[in-house]
């Protein structure tokens, strides 16, 4: 395949890609079409590495309002309702919901999805049942799955038991929900606990971490100071840490020199926490998003997810990273023009850098041919005029292809 007069990542001057044996080959000003060879014409459009959710919770999906629909849109009722759905939860009626939602992430784009399991169920329906769909669509989407304590590790009766059952079944990552745990104790052994695990199975770890509006919530900085100690480093990621929204700023002066040192990613979900964020706030009313500028500026690696689509703690959602970016860039004031134009690496190669996956991401030559074509020359349009997905490719295999809308406007301005 090759890829003909295609601007790469924004830049002015077009290049030519090609593809062999699900592999990038060749990128180069010009390069001529071997016989019957397919050429795709991409003049004036974009080719990104293909969009990566980090961080979504794919047990949960399309279950808004079953039992009921979240009506205070805090956390805990979300964590409420879905406590009821769960009961109810089947392997079939996971696999096919997880499945219709990741054919909603496909057609937007997206290759490389990190979905987190709610593992606080004694019997571990939605990880059996995930496992299965990873196996399934190995073949065209890459799917990590977290072993995630939603009612938390020391909090839930055999916590712990249950975190290494899930690990010995094969997840990707051990997760934790520190600011849910009942005490400040509770969190910090939490947190010991599920990095001795991870470090014994050889997983990495991502933690919901401090996601609540209470700027006394520091888990984040007992996160840190093992990812650091035990060399975990960047195998580590904080999700969430929305309480750093409310941190003072000498504390949070402090806290960043560890955090730099640590080398943990970060995913903030701006479209789920704007939801739940600010609800026990009259005004001023908190924005809810972590302090993502900041730790941007200060060269740590932070990645955009979408975090749920139609689930008990948002109702909305449609499998689309365009969305969690454009609200994620206004509500953290990331408006430039260089911001806007560079802000696709928020949902391509920074979520790449956290899910781990970076040896075999990105659009160089050898490595896999996994990137999207956009119907537009650069990002900055792309994202404002939504522009569709042409081809989604993946190792080489046109995953999705899709026609562009045709439009007769009859405006006569
Ligand atoms: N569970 C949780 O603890 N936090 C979230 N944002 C979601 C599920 C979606
Ligand atoms: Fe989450």
């Amino acid at each position: 395949m090759l890829i003909k007069n295609v601007h790469i990542q924004n830049e002015s001057e077009t290049k030519d890609v090609k593809i062999e044996d699900g592999k990038f080959v060749k990128i180069a000003p010009t390069i001529e079409a071997s016989e019957n060879e397919q050429v795709i014409d991409a003049t004036d459009k974009l080719l990104l590495p293909p969009f990566v959710d980090p961080h979504v919770h794919l047990d949960a999906t399309m279950t808004a309002g079953d039992p009921e629909w979240n009506q205070t849109g805090t956390l805990f009722d979300g964590i409420r309702i879905w406590s009821e759905r769960k009961k109810t939860l089947t392997i079939d009626d996971v696999k096919t919901r997880a499945k219709q939602a990741i054919k909603t992430q496909v057609a937007n784009g997206i290759q490389f999805v990190r979905s987190h399991v709610d593992v606080t169920d004694p019997n571990l329906t939605a990880l059996k049942a995930l496992i299965e769909v990873r196996e399934e669509v190995k073949d065209q989407v890459e799917l990590q799955l977290v072993a995630f304590p939603q009612e938390g590790i020391l909090s839930f009766p055999n916590g712990k038991e249950l975190m290494t059952e899930a690990a010995d079944l094969g997840v990707d990552a051990i997760g934790g929900i520190p600011h849910f745990e009942f005490t400040r104790e509770y969190a910090v052994e939490s947190l010991n606990f599920l990095v001795k695990l991870a470090q014994q199975k050889n997983k990495l770890v991502d933690v919901h971490c401090d996601e609540i509006d209470d700027p006394q919530s520091r888990s984040l900085e007992t996160l840190a100071t093992l990812a650091l100690e035990t060399g975990m480093g960047d195998k580590v990621t904080a999700s969430h840490t929305t309480a750093m929204g409310s941190y003072n700023d000498a504390y949070t002066y402090k806290l960043f020199r560890l955090l730099k040192m640590s080398h943990i990613n970060f995913i903030a979900n701006p479209l789920v926490n704007t939801n739940l964020g600010g609800r026990f706030d009259t005004y001023p009313k908190r924005r809810g998003m972590t302090r993502v500028k900041e730790l941007k500026e200060a060269g740590i690696n932070v990645a955009f997810g979408e975090d749920d689509i139609k689930d008990p703690w948002y109702p909305m959602g449609n499998g689309n990273m365009l969305d969690a970016l454009h609200m994620g860039l206004h509500v953290g004031h990331l408006m430039g023009y260089d911001d806007i134009m560079n802000s696709y690496q928020l949902v391509t190669t920074n979520g790449a850098g956290a899910m781990h996956v970076s040896d075999h991401y990105g659009i160089e030559e050898g490595k896999p041919a996994n990137c999207i074509i956009m119907n537009n020359d650069n990002f900055y349009n792309a994202l404002n005029e939504r522009s569709e997905i042409l081809y989604s490719i993946h190792n080489g295999e046109v995953l999705v292809e899709t026609t562009p809308k045709k439009v007769t406007n009859n405006f006569k301005g």
